[in-house]
């Protein structure tokens, strides 16, 4: 019999120990604390309340209404307390959901009604870091801090001494596509600022319909010659001059690449890089693939490329990383042990339905699913130590779940 006992497999996944590379700040916040901004900012007349909740709750989004989306999300959250109020809730989250190492992203923001510099937009995520309590958190091991916009003093692990779950917590700077190259590389700069706040690396995302690669090319490539780890929204449209630019400056991770064709997926496999960041239920329901039994999950899985599953933006696709987990194992279990690669959609639905019946379906053994969330610690941005706890972490939960 397999490990984890009788656990049902959703359970199963929530116990797992998780580990999260790609999640978006903005795209995390709780819908409930989402309604509550926008009664807020409706009651001081700054937006009608009753349009506001329906885009907020509506269901199933196409890749364009998620960007008009973020603009509402960034009128709603772009102040100080609530960019520090969110951070602190979406950490919990994640953290209630067995998530062990989340590394957090987000486009540091300028907004000079609000009194708000990209930095003081990071001391308010920093901020928000600290003030988590159900949880410990780890966020900055070792230094000091020469960052002139904050009081904060480096942070060592926060929290009791009592033993409590514990999450660690990384923060990488977006660089929103949007932007000019001064405002690239200051976000550059500032990471490097931030370092030992948490900071280990740099993204780039946006609406992949714009900017020009040229823009923020200075900028990545700064990023690089200081040694800081790079991770692209690459291929979310079928840009091939972008995607083969993205290629060549070897990021060591990419995002979605739901467009990449053959040719571009054989360069990545032959040189085993990047890592490949996978959010599915982002990616269906932003209709990258018509259903999930088209995505190249189970391709990328079989060629053993390394891939880490993702949430990408969990509140406004509702999903977890548990979720996310579920969907691998109870999606793609049959394709990738007894389906070839190329296997219509029909063989695949049927397959799946035959094996459900037959086995009270749970896809993807438990044993493999353990191994692909442990896989994910070599592709963190963190440094040795930090991988080391939790490599241990791994092995302790093993002896439960496998
Ligand atoms: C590209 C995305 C994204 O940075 O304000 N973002 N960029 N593709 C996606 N897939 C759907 N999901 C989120 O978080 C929100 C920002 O993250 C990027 C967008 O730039 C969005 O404005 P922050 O915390």
């Amino acid at each position: 019999m397999e490990g984890g006992g009788d656990m049902g497999l959703m359970e199963w996944c929530r116990e797992l120990p998780k580990i999260e590379l790609h999640a978006h700040l903005n795209g995390s916040v709780r819908d409930s604390t989402l309604l509550e901004l926008a009664k807020d900012l409706g009651e001081k007349g700054v937006i009608a309340f009753a349009d506001v909740v329906h885009v907020i709750m509506k269901n199933g989004r196409s890749l364009p209404e998620c960007f008009k989306l973020f603009d509402l999300y960034h009128l709603l959250t772009t102040d100080h307390q609530t960019v520090t109020r969110i951070t602190k809730e979406v950490i919990e989250d994640f953290a209630a959901e067995n998530v062990v190492y989340l590394e957090l992203r987000t486009t540091p923001k300028k907004n000079e009604a609000k009194g708000m510099t990209k930095c003081s937009y990071m001391k308010a995520v920093i901020d928000g870091i600290r003030a988590v309590d159900t949880v410990d958190v780890d966020f900055v091991t070792s230094g000091t801090s020469n960052v002139n916009c904050s009081e904060a003093t480096p942070l060592n692990c926060i929290g009791s001494p009592i033993k409590r779950k514990k999450i660690y917590v990384r923060l990488l700077l977006s660089i929103d596509r949007r932007e000019t190259t001064a405002a690239a590389l200051e976000t550059v700069n500032l990471a490097m600022d931030l370092k030992n706040f948490g900071v280990v690396g740099i993204d780039l995302s946006g609406n992949p319909v714009i900017g020009e690669w040229q823009t923020f090319l200075p900028a990545l490539k700064h990023a690089k010659e200081l040694g800081l780890p790079i991770t692209l929204h690459c291929g979310e449209v079928p840009n091939h001059k972008e995607i083969q630019a993205m290629l060549d400056i070897c990021p060591q991770r990419i995002g979605h690449a739901c467009f990449l064709v053959e040719e571009e997926w054989k360069r990545v496999k032959f040189l085993k890089i990047p890592v490949v960041e996978i959010c599915l239920t982002s990616n269906i329901r932003t209709g990258r693939f018509s259903s999930i039994y088209d995505h190249f999950f189970a391709d990328l899985y079989k060629a053993k490329h390394q891939v880490a599953l993702c949430t990408d933006d969990s509140g406004l696709f509702s999903t977890t990383l548990s979720n996310e987990f579920y969907l691998a194992a109870s999606t793609f279990g049959v394709s990738i042990h007894h389906l070839s690669l190329q296997s219509k959609h029909i063989i695949w639905q049927v397959l799946h339905k035959i094996y459900w019946v037959v086995s009270s379906y749970t896809g993807l053994n438990k044993d493999e699913m353990f191994l692909l969330a442990r896989s994910a610690i070599q592709s963190t941005f963190a440094d040795d130590e930090v991988k080391h706890e939790l490599t241990k972490i791994y092995d302790d939960a093993a002896n439960r779940l496998i």
